[in-house]
């Protein structure tokens, strides 16, 4: 235990709520809002390179405890959305055909009632397992990436957490119904930047988010895949962060985004009626630094909650 924390637990403000509080309330606290979240936890951790990405569901939990539900930027409590907490799924080893069944399975529970879901995981591998579970057919999803990577490594040495883009690819959702931003350059080779082109998956760097602006190029992939599909899936890999705001990311290379913009970016896709789930991956707590990774994952899950309290009420 850090020498503050004690003296943190002893005193709970009444008025400054704790968002770690509203996700772990059983049964969920009654609020007024049209809409409901629901979070389920992926400790999947099949990395090719040793990390602990099974610990991240927990930490970035934890990372909740330091914050409040007040986003003053959209002068919205999200306290007031319906939260439910469905847990971590029980998964054992790698990957495997049992784990991701159960992990489908799961994620088809844990959405079935609720307009949104927050996967935590895990590593990127479980993004294959979310869209799979999205409730509508494959060539009728939409993905959008944030990522410094596309994810579209070979299939020939099995499922990792480099090639779950290139796997849903196989199973059947069209490339022109993925949009990827954030892609960093010397991180991603010539061979698969040549299959996110060939597939018609459309791509925006880092640096073009630095030259366009995140609101703009967010706003116009959601409205562009909205036209196309009947439900959009979200992913977020931290990895798009700077490095320097995401040390846990083994992936995240120095020049990436900057917090606020992928909290902005998590905001819209919130508020957009065709995001069904957004998982949040890649984070590996061990390597963590002052908690940066963490504190950055729980503001993006925060930011997501808030941007859905502006969905119109149905
Ligand atoms: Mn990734």
């Amino acid at each position: 235990m850090k020498a503050n924390e004690g003296a943190r637990l002893t005193w709970e403000d009444p008025n400054w709520p704790r968002a770690s509080r509203w996700l772990s309330a059983e049964p969920p606290q009654h609020t007024n809002s049209a809409v409901s979240l629901a979070v389920l936890g992926i400790p999947m951790n099949s990395s090719s390179t040793p990390a602990r990405f099974d610990l991240a569901p927990q930490a970035i939990r934890s990372a909740l405890a330091r914050y409040s539900l007040f986003d003053e930027d959209a002068a919205i409590d999200v306290g007031r959305l319906v939260v439910r907490e469905f847990g971590d799924v029980t998964l054992s080893g790698a990957y495997s055909e049992t784990n991701f069944s159960r992990t489908v399975g799961a994620i088809e529970r844990a959405r079935a009632d609720a307009d949104c879901l927050i996967l935590l995981g895990g590593d990127n591998g479980i993004t294959r397992a979310g869209v799979c579970a999205l409730g509508v057919p494959l060539e009728r999803c939409g993905i959008l990436t944030f990522d410094a990577h596309h994810d579209l490594r070979d299939l020939d040495h099995g499922l990792t957490n480099g090639n779950p883009i290139r796997a849903l690819l196989q199973d059947g959702v069209p490339g022109p119904q993925v949009v990827q931003i954030g892609i960093q350059p010397f991180a991603n080779s010539f061979a698969y930047a040549r299959v996110a082109h060939d597939a018609g998956i459309s791509v925006a760097t880092a640096d073009d988010v630095y030259e366009e602006g995140i609101q703009k190029l967010v706003t116009r992939a959601l409205a562009y895949l909205s036209e196309k599909t009947d439900a959009i899936y979200v992913d977020l890999d931290v990895d798009v962060l700077d490095r320097a705001f995401a040390p846990a990311c083994p992936g995240s290379r120095p020049g990436g985004l900057q917090p606020w913009m992928v909290r902005q970016a998590a905001r819209l896709c919130g508020q957009h009626e065709r995001v069904r789930m957004m998982d949040i991956v890649e984070v590996d707590p061990t390597k963590d630094v002052a908690d940066t990774t963490c504190l950055a994952a729980a503001s993006f899950f925060l930011a997501f909650a808030s941007g859905m309290l502006k969905r119109a009420v149905k």
